[in-house]
């Protein structure tokens, strides 16, 4: 049997999955793509200064070093035609259907049935949703209304007025440090409201040399040695956040010492001083945020937003900040998996009422009831320390194994719910044991549950999805 598989998304986690089975020998392989191209968030941020905080080293597959990056920490526009050439290169770039937005996936008469909004249908005997954990971005329910442009980062726009503008940004994640430091100086005035002070590291960027892109080029071989290097650091940090009170102590001590050169201001660095645990939110790597935010043309603003008003945004203690743009570097609605997708498994269950109260899988990869459906990045899969593409890679190596089986002629692949459950039950215990019980409630879903990150560190994710257990699915598989 030559298994069908669907892949639906062709990001970095749907093209690691196409190509690990390209090359495994699966050639019956199709990716429905909902935008015009590929390239998942690399494709959908394009806002100034998008950049990766993983070092590329490491933010990139294993299988496809890339000699050619300019620099540790490249820039968004060089991650993107990464991506974009290694799908060519790996043969997965033939097999993208662009323009087709999955709607709905059936199971029925044991193959799914995949349906997109344009009405194509296309039968799989397995269905790798691969859609990622940062596509559906959150605009925070502020009342009132603004008078001028507003846009989330993850929708920018090249029109947008920024030369001279009064700026306001509403939040301090990953995107906001980014964003913030390149806009400065363009702006007339940048107003960023601050919830929560991120956790911040500097970022050991170095540019790649033509000698050193050279001798790559000429010797793969010799990349392993950055990319140890990387994994060496995110052993660190990794350890920090999953209480290695050594590791934690030593990152905590790093970032303090940034906020104490890079801020000269007491005030201001009382303010940008972390007051949750580490961990709650991803470690930043910057060497750029600090120092804007001292600039005389930023004002941080911790006050809680009441409203937004025709002329900017108010704060509780009445000020209205006044902005001719707003930008809402929001974050995304990580916990709703697989949002806009209908899932209907065996029986005619759907995947909504399996994750009535938050998603989970086993190993983040398998949900009971759905027979031969494999999640990339799934549920308790994301990382705060390290690359998502080192999940991504042995998750795909999981599905192989999977489809090996079909292929051998097993039954269709549905985990035990027994197994499911005790995974989970795993899972929760440990981040409920972990700095995320101080964490506060937004990084939580609905019913409480922690669904988006593994508890681990990245290689015992590793160690635990190298080998599908077959007594891990139905006996009838
Ligand atoms: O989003 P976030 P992001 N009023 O959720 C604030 C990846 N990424 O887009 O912390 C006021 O981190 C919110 O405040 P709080 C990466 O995986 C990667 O920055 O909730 N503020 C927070 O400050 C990352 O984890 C790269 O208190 C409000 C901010 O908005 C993920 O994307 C680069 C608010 C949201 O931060 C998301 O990062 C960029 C409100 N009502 C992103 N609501 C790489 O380099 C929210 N906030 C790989």
């Amino acid at each position: 049997m030559n298994p069908r598989i669907v892949v639906v998304g062709a990001g970095f986690g749907g093209t690691a999955a196409a190509a690990a089975l390209l090359k495994a020998g699966f050639d019956d392989v199709v990716v429905l793509e909902k935008a015009p191209s590929i390239g998942g968030v690399w494709r959908d941020n394009t806002y100034p200064g998008c950049a990766c905080d993983v070092p590329a080293p490491l933010y990139s597959y294993s299988f496809a070093p890339n000699p050619r990056w300019s620099r540790r920490f490249p820039s968004h526009d060089e991650i993107l035609a990464y991506l974009r050439s290694t799908a060519a290169a790996l043969g997965v770039a033939s097999r993208v259907r662009v323009n087709a937005e999955v709607t709905s996936a059936v199971w029925s008469d044991g193959r799914w049935l995949v349906t997109t909004r344009d009405g194509l249908v296309v039968e799989a005997d397995v269905l790798v949703p691969a859609v990622g954990q940062l596509g559906n971005p959150v605009l925070p329910p502020i009342p009132g209304d603004f008078a001028g442009p507003a846009v989330h980062t993850a929708r920018w726009r090249a029109d947008l007025p920024i030369d001279g503008a009064r700026i306001g940004v509403i939040g301090t994640g990953a995107s906001a440090i980014q964003l913030v430091p390149a806009l400065a100086g363009r702006a007339a005035h940048i107003t960023v409201f601050q919830r929560t002070p991120p956790w911040t590291i500097p970022r050991p960027d170095r540019r790649y040399g033509a000698g050193r892109r050279f001798a790559y080029g000429k010797m793969p071989a010799l990349m392993k040695l950055p990319r140890a290097g990387v994994w060496a650091m995110t052993l660190v940090t990794g350890r920090a956040l999953t209480g290695g009170r050594v590791a934690s102590a030593f990152v905590r001590t790093v970032s303090r010492l940034q906020r104490r050169v890079q801020v000269r201001d007491a005030a201001l660095r009382a303010r940008v001083t972390p007051d949750e645990p580490m961990g709650c939110k991803r470690v930043l790597f910057t060497n750029r945020w600090l120092p804007a935010l001292s600039r005389p043309d930023v004002s941080l603003v911790t006050e809680k937003i009441l409203e937004k008003t025709p002329s900017g945004v108010r704060t509780a203690d009445g000020t209205v900040h006044r902005c001719d743009l707003l930008i809402y570097a929001t974050g995304f609605a990580a916990t709703d998996f697989l949002a806009g997708m209908t899932v209907e498994g065996r029986d005619g269950r759907r995947l909504t009422d399996e994750w009535a109260t938050g998603a989970y899988a086993h190993l983040g990869l398998a949900v009971p009831g759905f027979p031969n459906l494999f999640l990339m990045y799934g549920p308790n899969t994301n990382s705060g320390n390290t690359s998502v593409l080192y999940f991504l890679e042995h998750q795909a190596a999981y599905i192989v194994q999977a489809v090996q089986r079909l292929a051998a002629g097993g039954r269709p692949l549905e985990v035990r719910r027994s197994v499911a459950a005790a995974f989970d039950s795993e899972i929760q215990r440990r981040l409920a044991d972990s700095v995320w019980t101080a964490c506060r409630s937004w990084y939580r879903n609905a019913a409480g549950r922690i669904v988006t990150n593994w508890p681990g560190m990245a290689s015992e994710y590793r160690r635990r999805v190298a080998r599908l257990d077959p007594t891990d699915y139905e006996p009838s598989s």
